[in-house]
């Protein structure tokens, strides 16, 4: 069953939040099923949901937990529902999840971070308690994502080893909804905009779940509630004059109210909040409304003290206070598809978004940005388990698409972060990728993926397929750090020349750049480590940065200070955060706000 629209509350639809202490308990052995814990958890304890659980426990054996563990909720359905179609909603179980309703086997989905529904209809009780049982897993595999393995150490327990650098968090880490819409209802749209001087045409197509006699209207409302336009039919275009286009400095929102009628009977009503907004590459130039925009900002991880990886809207506000303040216009959602909450945020703050599916760990090593760094290959695209990846790949690609297709915010799709692509299998293997992203997305976004610091232009196989260019680099830091670090400039600016040599004319956007600063550790002269360097580092960048034509926009790794596997490179997680992880900022933070406060929209650009 898929996902379905995001759960709202209108004159015909219902949605109750389920967030609150659920029953909890760890399923070591896998013999959950076996032992009928589909009916009711033996021993559980208490959890949070949405949460990660691995932050809430005082023991490591619960920290790392890897395997199958459970949750267990009573859910009561008011009896005036007989009627409705009814379905629980996740909006990301990690990674992979199995949902029981009183009992029986109601629906399984895969792909930690995107949201699946599973239909009520059949199992539930009206008027009584049922129960909901779900047994999530969180192991890595080379054929799932995100990638990694599952080892099984000396003492029996599984754990997991991700070809990533960011804490395996895990578990219901985001809202669960019960969601009651009528029979007959509405289960997707889709808007595209063309521009003509100060009007819009909207381009608009509805999908019921029910054709029949029955007609489906589109009204159009502006921030004051004033009726726009309005049109019927499942598809068609209306046109908007005087229109209020959303940008980063002003993201306005209009309201589509989308109905199914019978004469004067509403049967569904869907209500959303969209941006009449264009975005396009044309040569070197991103244009947001047909004007040259340059990308400031972050690659940013959905990640916090306690919550880990879990929605936890507090930290997400204070996010967005701190783009705004230190002059950022953009986010790339770091190594997978960030909550619902999140997009819909950046809706309404003007912030905008590269969004990206969970193809992180495309290079089989647990300590990549090292290995990556010293030119290490593993051959990754030519594993065995590659086509079974592929097809995941694909579905959760599409998933994301269908998921975020109307939001202004997204300005593009990051299909991979860091592939091996000097690999040759890589290259028909992303060429189907590319074509799926484009084929589903009606805006049709640019795409990219962020290149592997062993994919220069000399070796990697599949840069021609990205829309522009994302470099992950680290010129500075991994190589030509410390003490060598004069050298890294001219190093970087070697590369470039390879990178217009061989790319005509396509942005070039460097995702990630970035050092590992201790805060509070301040040294004269600067050394790694110190926020001294990390000012010096940002700068030999900006320098690089300033004297190419083509990059039009940097984003800096990382937003703030993260969580990651224990490690010996690793102090308590990846420290090249502007912010710490209670997001205070860093001397780097202020280098920053002065330069992007200074940094015109149209920075590089003619106009
Ligand atoms: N890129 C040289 C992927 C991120 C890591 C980052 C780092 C690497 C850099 C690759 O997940 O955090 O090492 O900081």
């Amino acid at each position: 069953m898929s996902a379905g629209l995001y759960p709202i509350q209108s004159i015909t639809r219902r949605v109750v939040d389920l967030s609150g202490i659920w029953n909890f308990q760890f399923d070591p052995e896998g013999t959950g099923k076996k032992e009928k814990w589909t009916h009711g958890l033996p021993s559980p304890t208490t959890m949070p949901v949405p949460s990660s659980f691995a932050d809430l426990f005082t023991d490591k054996e619960s920290k790392e937990y890897t395997g199958d563990f459970w949750y267990e909720k009573e859910l009561f359905i008011p009896k005036e529902w007989e009627n409705m179609d009814l379905s629980l909603r996740f909006e990301a179980a990690a990674h992979r999840a199995t949902v029981y309703i009183n009992g029986s086997k109601s629906g399984f989905h895969e792909g930690g971070f995107l949201p699946f529904s599973v239909s009520l209809n059949k199992t539930v009780k009206f008027g009584e308690p049922n129960l909901v049982c779900v047994k999530v897993n969180n192991e890595l595999f080379e054929d799932c994502l995100p990638v990694g393995r599952t080892v099984t150490l000396a003492d029996g327990r599984k754990m997991a080893k991700g070809y990533f650098d960011f804490f395996n968090y895990s578990g219901l880490i985001r809202p669960v909804k019960l969601v009651a819409v009528p029979k007959k209802h509405i289960v997707d749209y889709s808007l595209n905009y063309v521009l003509f001087d100060n009007c819009a045409e909207v381009n608009y197509s509805i999908t019921n779940n029910y054709k029949n006699g029955i007609v489906t209207t589109i009204e159009i409302y502006d921030a004051t509630g004033r009726l726009i336009t309005s049109s019927e039919g499942l598809e068609g275009s209306l046109s908007v004059s005087n229109v209020k286009l959303w940008d980063v400095n002003n993201p306005y929102l209009y309201t589509f109210r989308f109905r199914i009628v019978d004469g004067d009977f509403v049967v569904d009503e869907y209500i959303d909040q969209a941006g009449i907004r264009t975005f396009e590459i044309v040569g070197s130039e991103f244009l947001l409304n047909n004007k040259p925009v340059y990308l400031k900002g972050f690659g940013k991880h959905e990640d916090s003290d306690i919550s880990g990886r879990s929605l936890n809207l507090n930290v997400l506000k204070r996010d967005f206070e701190l783009m705004k303040w230190i002059g950022a216009n953009s986010i790339r959602s770091a190594y997978y598809p960030h909550s619902e909450e999140t997009l819909r945020l950046a809706d309404r703050e003007g912030i905008l978004v590269i969004n990206e599916v969970a193809a992180v760990g495309m290079m089989a090593s647990t300590l990549n940005f090292f290995d990556a760094s010293q030119g290490s290959q593993t051959r990754f695209f030519a594993k065995e388990t590659t086509p079974k990846l592929f097809e995941k790949h694909l579905s959760q690609l599409e998933e994301l698409i269908r998921r975020d297709k109307n939001r202004a915010c997204v300005i593009a799709w990051c299909v991979a972060n860091e592939p091996e692509t000097t690999d040759d299998e890589a290259r028909p293997y992303f060429e189907k990728i590319f074509s799926k992203a484009k084929e589903s997305d009606p805006q049709k976004r640019p795409l990219t993926f962020t290149s592997l610091m062993t994919a220069t232009p000399d070796k990697c196989k599949c840069a021609e397929l990205c829309d522009f260019i994302s470099l992950n680099r680290y010129y500075g830091w991994y190589v030509f750090g410390g003490n060598e670090v004069m050298m890294a400039e001219n190093v970087f600016k070697q590369e470039f020349q390879g990178w217009t040599m061989r790319i005509q004319e396509k942005p070039i956007v460097i995702a990630e750049y970035g050092a590992d600063t201790n805060a509070g550790t301040h040294k004269l002269p600067g050394v790694m480590w110190s926020e001294e360097y990390q000012d010096e580092y940002l700068s030999l960048c900006h320098r690089v940065f300033d004297s190419q034509p083509r990059v039009r926009g940097e984003q800096v790794w990382v937003f703030a200070d993260f969580m990651t596997g224990e490690g010996i490179m690793r102090v308590d997680g990846n420290k090249k955060g502007i912010f710490t992880r209670n997001r205070q900022p860093k001397a780097a933070a202020f280098l920053l706000k002065n330069r992007w406060k200074n940094l015109r929209d149209g920075f590089k650009s003619e106009e």
